[in-house]
């Protein structure tokens, strides 16, 4: 069993993964950049170590700082969290060379899932369906542009190193296509310093259903089901749900054994997520694999009961999974909505700063995931979520009645939050319908006057 393990984070997630270790009996060791001293997690965990300057390229990017702390302080596991490291192959590879374990799986899986043509290929082999597409990279304007007219448009030119919509380009005919060709290659070269890319069928309002997976060493591979993450803004998560409104029981075991099919073809360990994109007739397609826990996590575990950081950290134990696929049960209902210091008034631009007086909600029903309290600073150099609200219950509905009375009483003042905005969406009669795909908050931007969400 992991004795003592390093966080290699910071924020709400951090805090997560303290809690877990709390709970399992773990030592910890957080490390902490100069803006982070009066962290949360700092606090809790039973040690801390400073790794650097404030911004994250001096601090939590640095591989090799955190290693010599892991060695300083003598820890046997490094769980990354999500973001910063969480999906770099090659520190996860140096913590292997160091005989520290990484919490997640192997560097290899990393960087095979971390290539998004590579993805798509491991997913055809193992039979999961994907969106018709070229058979890997397309290197050049000529052949892409054949490849193109034979898939038939509209198409989506897609990074390889792709994340975040960077690199991403639609073309709807032959003409726009060279100019959106060169751009996604040129703006994926600037920004991954990777211009390939790949080319799909364009879907135009699809879902985005991802499925929770969980594999040990010995190689079981069970699935917790999905999270219907439809509703983004510029491809940032404001809500998510599950069950998903959306789907039937018979998609959602298709797509449970189609996610468990794929992650047992690559010897998968530890927490991952699945993501699909699906039509109106509940075709679905894998897109990509995450190899993290994600931000979103929590509302798996309402949902099914299941602690699935420690069940990352009994997994890196070498332990067997706690569970089998028949003893996953989808419990209640469960939602998420992100809360952000930003300012929706100004095209949701960051709003760091001190959080004068703060009351978080509670009640039945609900769990705040959080690393903020009264008088807690925000820094402008991280991400600017600061919360997770989940509200949980035993159908939708009241799930969303609670999201709505949680959201209401939410106190944050000092900042600016994007809580009306959630709120209003958690209101809206489209959305309550189940309704919404990935173009729901663009739609909503121009129904919904601006004075309801600022
Ligand atoms: C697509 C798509 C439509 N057709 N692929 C966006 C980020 C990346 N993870 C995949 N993305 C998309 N891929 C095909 N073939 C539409 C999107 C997309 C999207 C996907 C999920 C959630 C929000 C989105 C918003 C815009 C576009």
């Amino acid at each position: 069993m992991i004795q003592k393990l390093l966080i290699a984070n910071r924020g709400e997630i951090a805090l997560r993964i303290v809690r877990a270790c709390n709970e399992l009996g773990i030592k910890t060791l957080a490390v902490y950049s100069e803006a982070d001293e009066q962290s949360l997690h700092v606090q809790l965990a039973d040690e801390a170590i400073c790794i650097g300057l404030a911004a994250s390229n001096q601090s939590y990017l640095k591989g090799d700082r955190i290693i010599a702390a892991a060695e300083i302080a003598d820890v046997d596991a490094i769980h990354p969290g999500y973001g910063f490291l969480a999906e770099n192959a090659e520190f996860a590879e140096q913590c292997e060379e160091c005989q520290i374990k990484f919490v997640g799986p192997s560097s290899n899986a990393i960087i095979n899932f971390g290539d998004k043509a590579k993805a798509r290929e491991m997913a055809v082999k193992a039979k999961v369906p994907v969106i018709p597409g070229s058979e890997g990279t397309v290197d050049d304007e000529i052949t892409a542009l054949k490849v193109a007219e034979k898939i038939g448009f509209p198409v989506i030119i897609k990074a390889v190193a792709g994340g975040g919509g960077k690199g991403m380009r639609t073309a709807h005919n032959s003409v726009a296509f060279k100019k959106e060709y060169n751009s996604a290659r040129n703006e994926a070269e600037a920004a991954f310093g990777n211009g390939a890319v790949y080319i799909e069928k364009f879907l135009d309002a699809p879902r985005h259903i991802e499925i929770q997976v969980l594999g040990d060493q010995q190689g079981n591979v069970i699935h917790l089901g999905e999270r219907d993450c439809s509703v983004q803004r510029r491809h940032q998560k404001v809500i998510e749900e599950a069950p998903s409104p959306f789907i039937s029981d018979n998609t959602r075991k298709k797509m449970g054994k189609d996610a468990v099919k794929l992650a047992k073809s690559v010897n998968y360990e530890g927490a991952g997520t699945v993501e699909f994109l699906m039509d109106e007739e509940q075709n679905y397609y894998f897109i990509e694999m995450n190899t993290r826990i994600q931000v979103e996590h929590g509302v798996t575990e309402e949902v099914t009961g299941v602690d699935l950081v420690k069940e990352q950290l009994l997994i890196a134990s070498g332990r067997k999974l706690n569970y089998e696929q028949k003893d996953i049960k989808f419990l209640r209902h469960a939602i998420e909505c992100r809360v952000c210091a930003e300012d929706p008034g100004r095209n949701f631009a960051p709003c760091p700063g001190q959080v004068d007086l703060y009351y978080a909600p509670g009640g039945h029903g609900v769990r705040i995931d959080s690393h903020v309290y009264g008088g807690y600073t925000i820094p402008p150099y991280y991400d600017s979520m600061i919360a997770k609200v989940i509200t949980y219950g035993s159908d939708r509905e009241l799930a969303l009645e609670r999201m709505d009375r949680a959201l209401g009483e939410y106190i944050i003042r000092g900042i600016k939050t994007n809580i009306a905005f959630a709120r209003a969406i958690v209101r809206d009669p489209h959305f309550r319908k189940g309704k919404a795909t990935t173009k729901y908050v663009e739609e909503f931007f121009q129904r919904v006057p601006k004075d309801l969400y600022t």
